[in-house]
């Protein structure tokens, strides 16, 4: 149950006190590395790892693969602290707990989340490796009620009923098109990432509505930690990696596998990570 994971402001603070008496820097950047992109932490100079199980209240990790890990450190000038990887809902833990580092985050005095994931192409103008800004999102967890932000409103973390026009901060989105084209990156797209439960990926019926509803990339993640990153006031940018076409044609099938998303994330790492500099160092600039 959703109240099962819910823990008070001054247990999130307790976290979040916890990893600052243990670093050697005050993050003002939060990053979360989506499947398959836990390499952008590579660029983290002077380094510091802590791991989820060594982090009381924290959750910890049960995709296979995953790290699972906190990196902190500099990146263009900036302290931050980057999660490596994150946690997902079909891992069966409550949205709440998903999106406690959010709040920790936030307690620790961080201003920006970084967000990447791996998703399937829903839009057919969409190839596998490209880069897709989100601009918003389609949240079908939270849709029906199943939101992080459930149960009693601490008013320290946000309001009641917090709006979620412009969670993904539009001129962010505007600064990261030039630096896309400043790099070259091909056909950088910009729009709608749809978050829904898994871990079965999506029928060819589930697909062909998602594109009738306006989705271009689907994916397990990210619309609750943005939720609760807007909730609390931190300023969002999010980019998806598309590491799989979703089957919209009973004739043209396509098979999504997890080792394809690992593949695709290798291939496409040191843009991701250059990408995500750029805008870090043009935060720096601010
Ligand atoms: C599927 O391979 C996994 O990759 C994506 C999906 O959401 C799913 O968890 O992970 P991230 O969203 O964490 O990148």
């Amino acid at each position: 149950k959703s109240e099962e994971n819910h823990i008070p402001y001054e247990a999130v603070k307790a976290i979040a006190d916890n990893i600052l008496s243990r670093i050697q820097v005050k993050p003002v950047i939060g990053i979360i590395c989506g499947s398959g992109l836990g390499s952008l932490t590579e660029a983290i100079t002077n380094a510091q790892n802590i791991e989820y199980k060594d982090i009381p209240g924290f959750p910890v990790s049960t995709v296979a693969g995953h790290v699972g890990r906190l990196v902190v450190g500099m990146l263009e000038g900036l302290p931050v602290l980057a999660m490596q990887e994150r946690f997902h809902y079909y891992e069966g833990y409550s949205l709440i707990k998903c999106a406690r580092p959010v709040r920790v985050m936030k307690l620790m005095g961080i201003e920006y989340l970084m967000v990447t994931n791996a998703a399937s192409g829903i839009n057919p103008a969409y190839k596998v490796g490209d880069i897709m800004l989100i601009r918003d999102h389609i949240n079908f967890v939270g849709i029906s009620g199943n939101s992080p932000l459930r149960g009693p409103n601490d008013e320290r973390f946000g309001p009641r009923f917090p709006p979620m026009t412009d969670a993904y901060d539009p001129a962010l989105i505007t600064r990261a098109l030039g630096i896309a084209e400043e790099m070259g990156i091909q056909d950088v797209k910009v729009g709608t990432y749809c978050f829904l439960g898994g871990p079965n990926q999506e029928s060819i019926a589930e697909c062909k509505m998602l594109h009738t509803i306006g989705v271009d990339a689907v994916g397990m993640s990210t619309a609750h930690e943005v939720v609760t990153a807007q909730h609390c006031g931190l300023k969002v940018f999010a980019f998806s990696l598309i590491t799989s076409k979703a089957s919209l044609d009973y004739e043209k099938k396509e098979y999504a596998n997890r080792a394809e998303v690992v593949a695709v994330g290798k291939s496409r790492e040191s843009t991701c990570r250059e990408l995500m500099c750029r805008m870090i160092k043009s935060i720096a600039a601010e």
